[in-house]
């Protein structure tokens, strides 16, 4: 039995999905998919997923996009420990209301971000209007100060005393804004949430670390010590 990923390493939810099954010692076979090549529109890719995005799962027959399906697919499949995914009500609410909350605040905010402060101007070289940029980081912050304030609160994790998928999910839209903010200008209320955020993930160190390294390398390694150091 092969258990496909289609994934690209620089998107934020295909590296926590890599890391999950990662750490969960998952086998998997990773199919990278260059975006920038317009893999994900190619002819093969569409008929796996006609939502031409990624991430996408293949079990045998059974297609799955959209990353935080397929994250509740894997740990009922692979029966993972309860934390990540709560089996009691209230947990699991608490779980699934961030993971619903994200898509249009977090992940989209940091994505936002690193679009304006990376991609259009190195990659598309494209000059953003600075008010642009102040908009999107306000956006930011608003949601960083949600982030901080409604869910983290005085808890160890996002969702309570352990770690739970949502803080995966997190963890991964905050590396986003590190890559975008560019090391040197790391600070602030919000990053030091982030900071926290990330070394609560100590378990999932090893693999965060080698999902970084084969894009961000060493960006990443320089911003990871930062963040360290708000902890
Ligand atoms: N809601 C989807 C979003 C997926 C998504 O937007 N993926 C991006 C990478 S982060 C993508 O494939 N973009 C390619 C495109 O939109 O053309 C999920 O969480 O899986």
């Amino acid at each position: 039995m092969v258990l496909n990923l289609y994934l690209n390493l620089f998107s934020s939810s295909c590296r926590s999905l890599y890391i999950f099954a990662k750490l969960h010692v998952i086998s998997f076979e990773m199919i990278p998919v260059d975006l920038m090549k317009a893999e994900h529109h190619s002819k093969e890719f569409v008929q796996i997923s006609p939502l031409k995005k990624v991430p996408v799962m293949k079990d045998e027959d059974f297609v799955l996009g959209e990353s935080v399906a397929i994250m509740l697919y894997l740990c009922r499949r692979f029966k993972t420990p309860d934390h990540w995914y709560p089996d009691d009500a209230e947990g699991c609410a608490l779980v699934d209301e961030y993971l619903a909350w994200q898509h249009l605040n977090m992940k989209k905010h940091c994505k936002k971000v690193l679009w304006m402060k990376m991609m259009i101007p190195h990659f598309f070289k494209h000059h953003v209007p600075h008010e642009k940029l102040e908009e999107a980081m306000t956006e930011l912050s608003h949601s960083l100060d949600l982030l901080k304030n409604k869910f983290l609160k005085d808890k160890p994790f996002l969702t309570g005393d352990r770690i739970s998928l949502a803080d995966l999910m997190a963890l991964e839209d905050m590396v986003q804004v590190g890559i975008a903010e560019g090391w040197a200008e790391l600070g602030g209320p919000g990053m030091r949430a982030g900071g926290r955020e990330k070394a609560r993930l100590s378990s999932a160190g090893p693999f965060t670390t080698r999902t970084h390294s084969p894009s961000l390398s060493f960006s990443i390694c320089k911003m990871l010590v930062l963040l360290a150091l708000y902890v």
